[in-house]
């Protein structure tokens, strides 16, 4: 069978940040005229936007990958990269987009709806960017950020006020054509149609949209048939239209059993919530307003169908109306019929708009305070411990530090040290050489903790000729503990001084870090 296009998964990646750039400034009698490195330019995101030329996923069935625009380099003169293009890609009214794992991350309804999909990288600074009063000659840019990567599942829900339902080649496609200026394939296989036309009904002073979605078969609850993807096309309808076939060549089929074969079908569709507050507002299938179309009352045999089931058909509750699509019969009373349907639910207020789930980037909360900047974990490695440092900041300034750079890399333990790491690290019980991993398994970059702050190792020699280890027969007593412990603490503090006056002195510069978030 066909590829049904309604469901597709889009492979999109952002543009890369563009590096920042070292670069000195030269001038005739002044050889080092100070840093004029520019700044990398930001990588495009990749954005979808919902427009009402765009009906079908089909593009993106076609072209699954797309990628935005590079953000450029910085260059010397203090020039800055352009940034990269953003990439904006139309999709249909009623696309939902999904993670992989089925998670819904936003629910595109209306005109110019959008959703950034793949963020662009930030550009890195140009040493221009990083100099300081301190920091004079920065011998270093940051890198750019590569663009996120994102594989997600787009899959429309087509949003119309009526959809019509019915077996396969009941006539569905030709009543949508007889009533708007759709002009669907039509042909007498079943499952002509795979994905869903949409048309728009002028009834008198009432407009609305009809969506003629593939045939239905029993099962189609259950997947048979492909229904599921069919059935999720009805969700987004506020009203149905029962198209019957009256004329069917199949004996066992006729227009009372289709009906009750479609109505169970509904019945057993769950409609899929997409927000905690829609759940509560969502009408099962079964539960729209609905009525019913009697088709092909054309040909002799379908007139006498309809005679026979027509007044059963009222007796079940609904409104039946005889049609011939073919032969454009009886469709007055059945449009103005279907704008009194939509006006109902209108006035029940169906919802058939959904709030974009926004997705918030997860933060950790410190007790009562402000959100923790990064996580630390004890995890084990080969029977050896290793820390995972995990966090927005500290894992975009790994990315941005070019490790061949000697400067860059402490400009690095710089950022980090402020930010409390490396007093974690000694808080949770780390020893140097210890393995540290900031970021996942997969980008994450490992280092053998070295720290810039000594531990305790001055405190643990004692008067020459004596060996600590071999006094320590007897438990320390809690004053000796005490003594212990004020004595590292010195230790630390002068250490700390001292690369404190480090970078005072411009040794590392105090950057201030925070433009980079
Ligand atoms: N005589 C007659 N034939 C009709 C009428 N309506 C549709 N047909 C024929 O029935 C066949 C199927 O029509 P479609 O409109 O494609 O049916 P459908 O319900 O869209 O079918 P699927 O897309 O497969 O679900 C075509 O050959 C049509 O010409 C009608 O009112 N009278
Ligand atoms: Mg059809």
């Amino acid at each position: 069978m066909a590829a049904f296009v309604d469901r597709v998964t889009l492979h999109a990646t952002a543009g890369n940040g563009g590096h920042g750039c070292v670069s000195v400034r030269r001038e005739k009698f002044k050889p080092l005229g100070g840093p004029d490195g520019g700044n990398g330019g930001n990588g495009g995101d990749i954005t979808l936007v919902v427009d009402a030329q765009t009906t079908t996923l089909l593009s993106y069935h076609h072209l699954p990958h797309r990628t935005a625009g590079n953000g450029e380099p910085g260059r010397g003169d203090n020039r800055h990269g352009k940034n990269g293009e953003t990439l904006r890609l139309s999709v249909p009214d009623g696309t939902v987009v999904k993670d992989a794992d089925g998670n819904i991350l936003a629910d595109l309804v209306g005109e110019g709806a959008e959703y950034v999909v793949a963020h662009g990288g930030v550009g890195g600074l140009g040493n221009a960017a990083l100099a300081s009063p301190k920091r004079k000659a920065p011998g270093f840019a940051l890198l750019g950020i590569p663009g996120e990567h994102a594989d997600v599942v787009l899959e429309l829900k087509t949003v119309a006020d009526i959809a019509l339902v019915g077996f396969p080649s009941a006539g569905k496609s030709s009543l949508i054509a007889a009533l708007s200026a759709a002009r669907p394939k039509i042909a007498d296989y079943p499952f002509t149609t795979l994905v869903p036309n949409l048309g728009v009904v002028q009834a008198g002073q009432m407009r609305y949209t009809v969506a003629d979605v593939p045939g239905l078969i029993p099962g189609a609850s259950q997947g048979k048939g492909l229904g599921l993807e069919f059935l999720r096309h009805v969700e987004r309808c506020a009203a149905l239209v029962h198209v019957l076939d009256c004329a069917s060549l199949e004996t066992d089929r006729d227009p009372l059993s289709d009906l009750e074969a479609i109505e169970n079908e509904l019945a057993a569709y769950s409609v899929e919530p997409t927000s905690e507050q829609q759940a509560e507002d969502l009408i099962p299938l079964h539960e729209r307003p609905r009525l019913i179309a009697l088709n092909k009352t054309d040909l002799p045999d379908g007139t006498e169908m309809a005679d026979m089931v027509r007044e059963q058909l009222e007796e079940r509750g609904y409104r039946v109306f005889d049609v011939s699509a073919l032969a454009h019969q009886g469709l007055d009373p059945l449009k103005y019929a279907m704008g009194e349907l939509v006006e109902e639910s209108r006035a029940r207020q169906v919802p058939v708009e959904a709030s974009p789930v926004v997705t918030i980037e997860p933060k950790v909360r410190r007790k009562g305070g402000r959100p923790e900047e990064f996580t630390l974990r004890r995890e084990e490695r080969n029977l050896k411990p290793l820390f995972r440092i995990r966090g927005i900041k500290p894992e975009k300034w790994v990315a941005q530090t070019d490790f061949t750079n000697d400067e860059a890399v402490g400009y690095l333990a710089d950022r980090l040290h402020r930010l409390g790491v490396e007093d974690r690290l000694f808080a949770d019980g780390a020893r140097p050489g210890d393995t540290v991993v900031i970021g996942d398994d997969e980008t994450g970059v490992v280092f053998d903790w070295e720290p810039t702050i000594s531990t305790g190792s001055e405190v643990l020699s004692g008067p020459r000729g004596s060996d600590l280890r071999m006094e320590q027969t007897s438990r320390p007593t809690r004053g000796e503990k005490r003594k212990e412990y004020e004595d590292l603490k010195a230790a630390r503090a002068g250490v700390r001084a001292e690369m404190d006056e480090e970078r005072r002195s411009g040794l590392w510069t105090d950057y201030d870090s925070d433009t980079q978030n």
